[in-house]
């Protein structure tokens, strides 16, 4: 249930491994396109999976479930008020497979989810088919891969598995055992959902500790770029790297799961978030600052280039990404100055004119770095520029 970033590579790994799979989605254009083997999202490799399983008919997708063995929801879990987990979709999706269900069944949520969905999905389906109590199973894995790498994570990823008791945790091991080559770790549901918010608010917290360093440092006039790699020397420190702030649609949103349940408790985790969302607006003011100055020093208005849009290097996902949102404040007290916008991983943006990224570079007075793409790491060093260097491009 659920054919997007993980449900459709999810989908198309089991067919690959002889287990049929019905891929359903409410959108009738992703259910066409997977039906005529295009892929829908980008990921490296799985195009040709999918016309592989396409073609030899272990894989079909439908807007409808049909009868089936075993359920994923895989559906998202966006926001619903200011930051309260909306798990709408994840019970939609259930309440569209709980005519399908039969005696021995297994039901499995992947979707992240606040702790508890599982149970509260059980006692809807339990609600609706009182005959099946006692005879599904029912349990949560969340995913854990890394968009980029999908194909491989999902099969030699560890998984932690959590069924509402223990023959359902032990029916869930047996499916995933088909292809994952990961260990698969046993354990409750709700433990299962917290592991998953934990794993994203432990990278978030850390990210913040590299992000609040970076704020520290340029107070201090010392580079942060070169602290961090000193600090990683000792043995048992390994700190992350400071960036314009933190985006994706996972980390920038898995610890709000915790803190709007628990805000008594989850002080650490909320002012990670805070810290991290503070980086960005701390960098769009860096700009503008750098913009009146490069004005009153050389009387005219700089051309400022904005270096990468994505949420993180060489993809082309612009969800959630803070270079986004400073593009967008810079824009907005930019007095008209011309601003440069690049992205090479994508070929057009809804909102801003691209820029190649050589051109940018070579017009601008100022050059923003916001996202660390790999081809601006051959940019040459210029010191007749202002550089901003908000993700240890140059490392200066
Ligand atoms: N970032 C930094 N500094 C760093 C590392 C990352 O600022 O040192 C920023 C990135 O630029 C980006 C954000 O963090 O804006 C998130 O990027 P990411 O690479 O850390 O993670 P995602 O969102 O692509 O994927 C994460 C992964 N979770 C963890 O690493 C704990 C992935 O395994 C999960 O499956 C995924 O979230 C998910 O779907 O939950």
């Amino acid at each position: 249930m659920g054919l997007g970033y993980i449900g459709l590579p999810t989908a198309i790994t089991a067919a690959m491994h002889d287990i049929t799979v019905v891929g359903v989605d409410v959108n009738p254009a992703v259910v066409e396109k997977t039906n005529a083997g295009v892929l829908h999202i980008v990921e490296p490799g799985l195009a040709e999976m999918l016309r592989k399983v396409v073609d030899n008919g272990t894989l079909h997708a439908s807007t409808i479930p049909e009868i089936s063995d075993a359920y994923f929801i895989v559906v998202p879990t966006p926001f619903k008020g200011k930051h309260e987990p909306d798990i709408s979709f994840v019970e939609a999706a259930t309440r569209a497979v709980i005519p399908f269900l039969k005696e021995g069944d297994l039901y499995v949520i992947e979707s992240t989810s606040p702790i508890g969905t599982t149970e509260i999905m059980a006692n809807i389906i339990f609600q609706e088919r009182p005959e099946l109590k006692g005879k599904l199973h029912i349990a949560y894995c969340p995913e854990r891969v890394l968009p980029g790498n999908v194909i491989y994570e999902l099969v030699h990823n560890d998984r932690v598995i959590g069924g509402i008791d223990e023959a359902s945790t032990a029916k869930a091991m047996e499916f995933y055992s088909k292809f994952v080559q990961g260990e698969l770790h046993a354990t409750n549901a709700r433990t299962a959902e917290m592991c998953k918010l934990t794993e994203n608010s432990s990278r978030d917290v850390q990210i913040a500790f590299a992000n609040e360093l970076s704020l520290i440092c340029d107070r201090a006039g010392i580079n942060v770029w070169e602290l961090i790699r000193l600090a990683n020397k000792h043995p048992r420190v390994n700190i992350l790297q400071p960036g314009c702030g933190v985006g994706g649609h996972c980390i920038a949103v898995d610890p709000y799961f915790i803190t709007s349940a628990y805000p008594t408790e989850a002080k650490l985790i909320a002012d990670a978030r805070a810290v991290n969302n503070y980086k960005a607006e701390w960098c769009a003011e860096k700009v503008i600052n750098a913009m009146l100055r490069f004005e009153i020093e050389h009387s005219r208005k700089p051309v400022v280039a904005m270096m990468g849009v994505a949420f993180k290097p060489d993809i082309d996902d612009l969800r959630e990404s803070p270079a986004n949102a400073i593009i967008s404040k810079v824009m907005q007290g930019s007095n008209n100055s011309r601003i440069l916008v690049v992205e090479p991983n994508v070929k057009e943006h809804h909102v801003f004119k691209l820029t190649p990224y050589q051109e940018a570079y070579r017009t601008a007075d100022i050059v923003v770095f916001l996202t660390a793409h790999t081809p601006f790491r051959s940019l040459p060093w210029d010191d007749n520029k202002v550089i901003l260097d908000f993700c240890g491009i140059f490392k200066r």
